[in-house]
């Protein structure tokens, strides 16, 4: 055993493991260790690689010894995180060395859910599942087979094999993510679907609804450039949330809203901008497809009084802070992400808040509203070997969901509606033969959980269930198969991430030490089943090893797949930062058969081999040839026809401009006792993946309901009461079963707080798990792995915050999709609560 003192002595333990994270023990087999190492220093081999314990994916270089992890740390040459890590990304060892890891095959014995399995074999496991699958193909309906999959990170091996295989019935996460937010960035600017806010170099960064101290996609690499900002710029950051997050903490100004009322705070400002003549008029009226006094007459109507009234923020502070932004810029920027878009009405509230950049002219400018067109490495430049050549020509009623019209409505970004799946197939809208989830514990982190549950425990809904997964989850309960996965430092891939520096970059994922137990990554699974389900499938995976696929992967980087090895990433050292590429001046080559639309001055040449179409290559701006915006309009579209048609197609209106709508459910006064519920994450969790880890279980393992002192004191409620919360289906005819009846019901305690909006209850999204041992529900479940011997001496007894409150937020979380999209509002539930029982 290892303990935090040996880590000490040996020099090699950071910061957040001194500061007492607690002790690791290292366990289990060790399997072989067959990577190179990038260095050696005395007897610690450093290797980089790329963390995965978050969807950021920062650089890492871990330390290992004798073929055992030591500690992690950043890889300061990873351009996006710097070196830089987190908590998250420091506690990796407890997961690699979770003695509750699923390390063995195991099959279910008795009904689905029972929790009785037996240990096979992986050829045992390979046969069964391989049977089921060609039986499936060759019954000409792939599309029964269907693949869940969550925060994926190896989708190039994924999409190999579905595509493969033939079935397009590929269901994922990103309705219940960050749909709205990709969807309000598709519609205005086209050429991404993410914006990167050049903060490093920003004066004044407008926050609504981001937790970047926390949280967000881009976490590390975001943080780092915010507290240089404020260094180095004197920056100012103003921080909209309904919740005291450590953001909001971390910021100069932070204002408390009432869920869903971001939007109308932000075509507010607009409005003062327009008014006080605070606009870039002439960026406006030269690169956006609408003039900025038509946009001063629509955004009349939203005035800072009205903002004030239904939002709570002062509208003397909107005026002030709209003015503010105006004259920091172009060095100006907004950020936000769920708490502004996992709404109903989150779509239009994304749209409000981009154009507001375009208002004051900070599109692409350095300390502006940036982004990328890569939103990971360079496609072009570092193409997949050999694809899979063809799509699936079968059709997914399921995936292909059509009554949200922007859910797929670009091409090459569709973005499926993921928390309608459970309940569709218990409608039984499209017929499910074989369900294989990876990556993806719906269990538990999707609304209504409990319908999950109920469908995935149905035999008849879901006749075969695999589930992959490195350790046992509330999914994985309910599979007839449990394949055991290696973790994020036992795996290859390449990944990268939306560039905050602007300029595109790759790495490499590379086991750090060698699988434990008989685990396995999809790398191997996914040949294998290939190859026994046969009919053709198996000549799309010709590499003999993972290496050897790597390697031909990463030829076009200068030395090649051993450079990504020794160094973890690559960066073009050519490449410059992704500025203003709406004005870059076509080139004479780029111009010549060209043929220019004297109306509306958009310049086409050749045809787009998907649509077979003329193609759209730039924009006459002022006589010069420029490349302008990858939208219909090859401007930024404050005007969206493309949503309006979209929405025409199916149906429904959906506002070609931003505006601001109110969620009905909130209309009105609240009844007494009624709150709008809402979620959020911590630092230290990241949903299943990290309550399986012990130190950081030891930083937070509780999620009681924050409620605001005023609020408290109404309901006659003190510090550490229990109360009883029960939600109810929104009341929206928009919505599927919207009837306002009432849905689930949960017990927990209250933390009373001034940290939080008076008609607001917030509970986090790191509690309520009822398997995977006793470090993960807070010892619960004392029976340890499924299919393994219980080991209560290994950490039952370790379990200090053992009996502490965890509560399942999702089982009482409605399935609530954002009409025009689909994006599931996870902030905008009516509950009433109740007190039951005072603190003991
Ligand atoms: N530590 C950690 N980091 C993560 C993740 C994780 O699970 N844990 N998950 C990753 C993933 S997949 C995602 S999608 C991102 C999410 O990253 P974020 O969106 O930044 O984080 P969230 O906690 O989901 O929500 C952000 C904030 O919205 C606030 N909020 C709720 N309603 C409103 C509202 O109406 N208006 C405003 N202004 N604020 C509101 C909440 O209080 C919360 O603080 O984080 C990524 N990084
Ligand atoms: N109430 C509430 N619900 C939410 C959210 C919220 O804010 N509030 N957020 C939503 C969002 S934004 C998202 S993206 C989804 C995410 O929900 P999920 O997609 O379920 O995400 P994870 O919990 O990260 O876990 C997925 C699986 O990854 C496995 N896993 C894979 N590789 C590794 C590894 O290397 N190490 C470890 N430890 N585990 C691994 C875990 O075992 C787990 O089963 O949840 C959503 N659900
Ligand atoms: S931010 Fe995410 S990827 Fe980066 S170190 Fe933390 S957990 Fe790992
Ligand atoms: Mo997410």
């Amino acid at each position: 055993m290892l303990t935090r003192r040996d880590l000490l002595r040996i020099g090699m333990v950071t910061g957040a493991a001194a500061a007492g994270l607690g002790a690791i023990e290292i366990i289990g087999p060790v399997g072989d260790v067959s990577v190179d190492p990038g260095k050696t220093v005395g007897a610690v081999r450093k290797i980089p690689s790329m963390c995965q314990m978050c969807t950021t994916a920062c650089g890492i270089i871990a330390n290992v010894r004798d073929g055992r992890l030591l500690t992690i740390e950043g890889n300061p040459a990873d351009p996006n995180s710097q070196g830089s890590i987190c908590a998250k990304g420091v506690a990796g060892p407890s997961i690699l060395y979770d003695p509750n890891r699923l390390l063995h095959p195991l099959k279910r014995v008795g009904k689905r859910g029972e929790g009785r399995w037996r240990r096979i074999s992986w050829e045992e496991a390979y046969t069964e599942i391989a049977d089921r699958l060609r039986v499936i193909r060759q019954s000409g309906r792939p599309e029964e087979f269907a693949f869940q999959q969550g925060r994926n990170r190896s989708s190039d091996i994924v999409s190999r094999f579905l595509n493969a295989f033939g079935t397009p019935s590929a269901f994922n996460h990103r309705a219940l993510c960050s749909l709205n937010r990709r969807a309000a960035i598709l519609a205005t600017i086209g050429d991404s679907d993410w914006d990167l806010g050049d903060f490093e170099n920003s004066r004044y960064i407008l926050n609504f609804g981001c937790n970047w101290a926390e949280a967000h996609q881009g976490h590390i690499p975001v943080a780092i450039r915010m507290m240089r900002a404020r260094e180095r710029n004197n920056a100012k950051i103003v921080t909209f949330d309904a919740r005291l997050s450590n953001t909001a903490a971390l910021s100069d100004e932070w204002f408390c809203v009432k869920p869903g009322t971001d939007g109308l705070i932000a075509l507010a400002m607009a409005n003062v901008i327009c008014t006080e003549r605070l606009w870039d008029k002439e960026w406006f009226d030269t690169w956006s497809n609408y003039s900025a006094y038509d946009y001063a007459r629509h955004v009349r109507q939203y005035t800072p009084e009205r903002a004030e009234a239904e939002s709570g923020v002062p509208a003397e502070s909107i005026r002030r802070i709209a003015r503010e932004f105006a004259e920091a810029a172009p060095r100006c920027t907004t950020i936000c992400n769920r708490g502004s878009a996992a709404h109903r009405n989150g779509f239009y509230n994304d749209r409000a808040i981009t154009v507001l950049n375009a208002l004051v002219g900070n599109m692409g400018r350095v300390g502006g509203w940036c982004w990328h067109p890569q939103s990971a490495w360079d496609k072009k430049q570092i193409p997949e070997p050999a694809p899979v050549p063809d799509k699936p020509t079968a059709r997914s009623l399921i995936a292909e969901a059509k009554d949200w019209p922007l859910a797929n409505a670009w091409q090459n970004n569709k973005m499926r509606v993921g928390e309608i799946v459970y309940l569709w197939i218990k409608e039984r809208r499209q017929r499910i033969s074989a369900l294989m989830t990876y990556n993806c514990d719906q269990a538990w982190s999707w609304p209504e959980a409990s319908l999950v549950r109920e469908v995935l425990a149905d035999e008849e809904l879901v006749p075969f269930h695999v589930c992959i997964d490195v350790m046992p989850s509330e999914t994985s309960n309910l599979a007839d198969i449990v394949l055991p996965w290696t973790t994020y430092l036992e795996r290859w891939d390449i990944d990268s991430r939306p560039p905050q520096g602007l300029v595109d970059y790759v790495g490499l994922r590379q086991p750090v030490v060698g699988p434990l137990g008989e685990s396995k990554d999809l790398r191997e699974i996914f040949p294998e089943l290939a190859r026994r389900i046969g009919g053709g499938i198996e000549r799309y995976f010709p590499w003999r090893t993972e290496q050897e696929y790597f390697e031909e992967y990463f030829r076009p980087v200068p030395g090649g797949f051993a450079h990504m090895r020794t160094a973890g990433v690559w960066q073009d050292p050519a490449k410059t930062p992704n500025y203003a590429p709406y004005e870059r001046v076509l080139s004479e080559q780029e111009l010549r058969g060209s043929e220019t639309d004297e109306k509306t001055g958009i310049i086409y040449n050749g045809t787009d081999p998907k649509t077979g179409e003329r193609q759209a290559i730039g924009i006459m701006i002022g006589g010069v040839a420029r490349r302008g915006f990858s939208t219909p309009s090859r401007k930024l579209e404050v005007h969206s026809q493309f949503v309006a048609d979209k929405g025409s197609e199916a149906d429904k209106t959906i506002s070609p401009l931003p505006v601001y709508e109110q969620i009905p459910a909130h209309r009105g006064e609240l009844a007494e006792d009624q709150l709008i519920m809402i979620s959020f994450k911590w630092n230290v969790h990241n949903a299943h993946r990290t309550m399986q880890s012990k130190w950081l279980q030891e930083i937070v393992h509780t999620n009681p309901a924050w409620i605001n002192t005023a609020t408290a004191d109404r309901l006659g409620l003190r510090h550490g009461d229990w109360i009883e919360v029960t939600s109810f289906r929104p009341r929206d005819d928009q919505v599927p079963r919207g009837d306002g009846s009432r849905f689930g019901t949960l017990h927990t305690r209250v933390h009373v707080t001034e940290g939080v909006h008076p008609s607001v209850i917030a509970i986090s999204h790191n509690a309520g798990r009822t398997t995977g041992g006793p470090v993960a529900t807070n010892g619960r479940d004392r029976a340890g792995l499924p299919g393994h011997e219980p080991r209560p001496d290994r950490d039952a007894d370790q379990v200090w915050w053992a009996g502490s409150l965890s509560v399942p937020q999702n089982d009482i979380l409605p399935i609530y999709p954002d009409p025009v999209s689909g994006q599931q509002a996870y902030h905008d539930t009516i509950v009433s609560i109740r007190k039951i029982e005072d603190r003991a």
